[in-house]
């Protein structure tokens, strides 16, 4: 008799977690499913599971398919299981290609092709709420998408578009999904998109997919001029559909909880916000060679003004640009400084200069420091004027954090608004304003 074992949360059932369970089954003659807890999927960072324990467990019962189903609790258990119920062979889907190899040592593992597409028709039927999401654009940030979109329940990587469609078949075969040949057939296929493409071309796509229907999720800069922002904003407001300017460092916990301290009051009024990103880059990247939206400003500039704009809010009244430009014109590094009425804003970003990432908010009882990586805040400190009462906060932040965005773009579909204060429309507006003034001064 073989023994087979597979494990999954299975929320929201659907058809992939079905032939899943009908292959894993054929495989062997006895087949264990091993369902996560809340608490286990918390700790492995899944975020937005919607359904309980028990109706997981309901819906793969229903499918005749398990002979027995257990609890998967922790991490390290699946190595013990496989001691305990005498597996031969573990099985899950190929998206998790590699990561249980080292299960090779006790029982056989096979990886089976995921599914690819979760039919609308079944979704419907179920009345489920899964989006579909498409990505446009293959390069390195789309990358990062899709190992972070499968830690998010509710959300199915469905397939990518670029005009290069060799680049898109590529992106495609690696990260088992679909490409297409056309943008509308593209658009027709998925609920939603993810546009992670050049700054300059986000306008176009953001408009084209709200034309279509779809929510957006764009990547920072979202736009460069702040007409286009409020065009796009109220265009998606008519429609009702949710447009999300990505900056990830705004849905992430720790900088969530940085700001409600700062903004508390803990550290009285606050006067001066100072943020700095630097990443050294290769002169042959896009970023240091694109020479009319390159740059250290466009490329680092939204992570820094985020805390600042935030914090102080858009009432300056006045921001100055300094930059040290390199042979071709493009920033290496740039200071941006606001000046308000009672307070004083200062960014500092540079992709050929290193300096120390931190940032930093001075009030007039004591300070906060989050040192780098502060834009995937996981600690940081409040000082006072005596040296000794130091106060220290740690916040969980699991893989690249890019979850966190999706998750919190995925409940605003889902009609639930908590999430919208951590990054407003008007503040995403200001930030095209600052991008625009930025780029006429700088590349004229
Ligand atoms: N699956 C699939 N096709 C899809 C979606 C999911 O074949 N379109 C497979 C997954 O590869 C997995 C199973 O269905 O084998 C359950 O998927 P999830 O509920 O997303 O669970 P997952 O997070 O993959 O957990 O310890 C848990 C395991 O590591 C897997």
């Amino acid at each position: 008799m073989i023994r087979v074992i597979t494990y999954g949360t299975f929320d929201l059932f659907h058809e992939g977690h079905y032939r899943l369970l009908q292959r894993a089954k054929q495989l062997g003659d006895y087949l264990i499913v091993g369902v996560t807890t809340e608490e286990y999927d918390q700790t492995r960072g899944k975020l937005n599971v919607v359904d309980s324990l028990m109706t997981r467990i309901e819906n793969i019962r229903k499918t005749g398919f398990a002979d027995e189903i257990i609890i998967e609790e922790s991490q390290g258990q699946k190595f013990r299981d496989i001691k305990k119920y005498q597996i031969d062979i573990f099985t899950v889907g190929s998206d998790w290609t590699g990561q249980f190899d080292y299960l090779n040592d006790y029982c056989k593992v096979v990886y089976l092709d995921r599914t690819k597409n979760i039919s609308s028709t079944m979704l419907r039927a179920q009345n489920k709420r899964i989006q579909r999401i498409g990505i446009i654009g293959s390069g390195r940030i789309a990358e990062r998408f899709i190992p972070e979109a499968k830690l998010v329940s509710g959300i199915s990587a469905q397939g990518v578009f670029n005009p290069h469609i060799e680049s898109a078949a590529r992106f495609a075969s690696k990260w088992e999904i679909d490409y297409y040949k056309s943008i509308e057939e593209f658009y027709s296929a998925v609920d939603a998109v993810y546009i992670a493409t050049p700054h300059e071309t986000h306008y176009e796509y953001i408009k084209s997919a709200l034309e279509h229907g779809k929510h957006v999720l764009c990547e920072k800069p979202m736009v460069l001029q702040r007409a286009q922002a409020e065009e796009l904003f109220s265009y998606a407001k008519e429609r009702k559909l949710i447009l999300f300017e990505g900056i990830k460092t705004a849905y992430c916990p720790g900088f969530t909880r940085l700001l409600g301290i700062a903004c508390s009051g803990m550290i009285g009024n606050i006067r001066n916000v100072e943020a700095c990103f630097t990443k050294l880059e290769k002169s042959d990247t896009r970023e240091l060679t694109d020479i009319k939206y390159g740059g250290s400003f466009t490329e680092l500039g939204s992570y820094c003004m985020l805390p600042i704009i935030k914090i102080l809010g858009d009432n300056f009244t006045e921001v100055r640009f300094d930059t040290i430009n390199g042979d071709n014109g493009l920033d290496l590094f740039t200071k941006v400084s606001f000046s308000y009425p009672n307070g004083l804003g200062t960014v500092t970003c540079g992709l050929g200069v290193k300096s120390e990432g931190r940032l930093l908010i001075a009030g007039t009882e004591g300070y906060i420091v989050a040192e780098a990586p502060w834009w995937k805040t996981t600690y940081f400190e409040i000082h006072y004027e005596n040296p000794n009462a130091v106060e220290k906060y740690s916040e969980r932040f699991l893989g690249d954090g890019l979850r966190y965005e999706i998750g919190d773009f995925l409940s605003m579909i889902n009609g639930s608004n908590k999430s919208e204060f951590k990054l407003t429309r008007s503040e995403s507006v200001i930030f095209a304003d600052v991008m625009e003034r930025f780029l006429s001064e700088n590349r004229s």
